[in-house]
């Protein structure tokens, strides 16, 4: 019998949620829609006029890929037309895209539309990354946004490799499915995602280690001289999706360029956070859990260490 997730999601409402009445399997359903549909592009990259740049610069300072456009208009439509939504926040606009329900609506959410971009061009992995929180009775506008990772609602990404992998959690562990393409529906294929307490593989851009402050570069020579191997894709997506399924540790530490950490909060960090903590696993910001950082810009930075119990515990006595 196969399970598809939008069956999972009305399972998992009727039995955690009782009383959503159907507006978060609505929110969920526009989601795997728009992600569907971003699939769909990338698989013909190559062969339609979608790959290079767009033009623009986004508010990140970076050159949007036309994909990037794409991919956040298919979210910023799928989810607009969805009842329950009063707020949309994406990576490629400066401010949160408020619709009409901005003050009645119940939830907010938050997402990177195309994460990892920039390896569109040369086929290599990319994901789309989304974070839900519940809009708080009286507040609305960006004030909405600015709550701690620990208050998310629900979260996941969706991984866009050999196939196309949707992840979720909603506070109740996590689970994945793999894109059927012959049915066009993601088919459970993970059910209860835990990530292994230890790994063999640490990622990290080695080519900013001369700037990794000194505790850094000395964790990672203590894991190499434990015989760690090294992996890095440069699509957080990616490297986040092994690192739960084999465990390890993914780091983006604080370097020359980037003193705050390059990755940010709201729409990188934080889901992940959320997913890695569900699955048995942590995520700091190199001193405190990335959950209890209380937000004070939409497009903030953090640094990140993340993945297995063990690899994190062991950084943590580094500090
Ligand atoms: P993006 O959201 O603009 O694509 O940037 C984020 C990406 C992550 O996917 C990845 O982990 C990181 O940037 C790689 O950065 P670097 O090239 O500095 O290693
Ligand atoms: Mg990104």
């Amino acid at each position: 019998m196969i399970v598809t997730v939008q069956q999972h999601i009305l399972q998992q409402q009727d039995e955690l949620f009782p009383t959503a009445r159907g507006s978060f399997s609505s929110l969920l359903s526009g989601m795997t829609l728009a992600t569907k549909m971003i699939q769909a592009k990338i698989r013909r990259a190559g062969l339609v006029d979608i790959i290079g740049s767009a033009g623009d610069i986004n508010v990140q300072g970076e050159t949007q890929q036309k994909l990037d456009v794409y991919a956040n208009q298919a979210l910023l439509h799928c989810l607009g037309t969805r009842e329950s939504v009063a707020m949309l926040v994406s990576e490629e606009n400066a401010q949160p895209v408020t619709i009409d329900r901005s003050e009645t609506g119940k939830y907010v959410v938050v997402f990177d539309p195309l994460d990892g971009s920039s390896n569109i061009d040369v086929n290599v992995s990319v994901g789309t990354i989304f974070s839900i929180l519940r809009r708080p009775d009286g507040v609305h506008g960006e004030a909405a946004v600015m709550q701690p990772g620990w208050k998310q609602v629900a979260a996941g990404y969706v991984v866009y490799g050999s196939s196309s992998i949707f992840v979720y959690t909603a506070g109740h562990g996590v689970f994945g499915f793999t894109l059927d393409p012959d049915i066009g529906a993601f088919v459970l294929s993970y059910p209860n995602l835990r990530m292994p307490d230890r790994g063999t593989y640490y990622s990290v851009n080695e080519a900013n280690a001369d700037s990794f402050p000194v505790h850094y570069r000395e964790y990672l020579g203590g894991l190499r001289a434990k015989g760690y191997s090294s992996r890095y894709i440069g699509s957080l997506v990616a490297d986040f999706h092994r690192t739960l399924l084999k465990g390890g540790v993914f780091l983006y530490p604080p370097t020359e360029k980037n003193p705050k950490g390059k990755l940010r909060l709201l729409y990188e960090a934080n889901p992940l956070a959320f997913l890695a903590e569900q699955a048995g696993g942590l995520a700091i910001d190199g001193s405190q859990r990335i959950l209890d950082i209380q937000p004070e810009g939409i497009h903030q930075r953090t640094a990140l260490v993340m993945g297995s119990r063990a690899e994190v515990e062991e950084f943590e006595k580094k500090t």
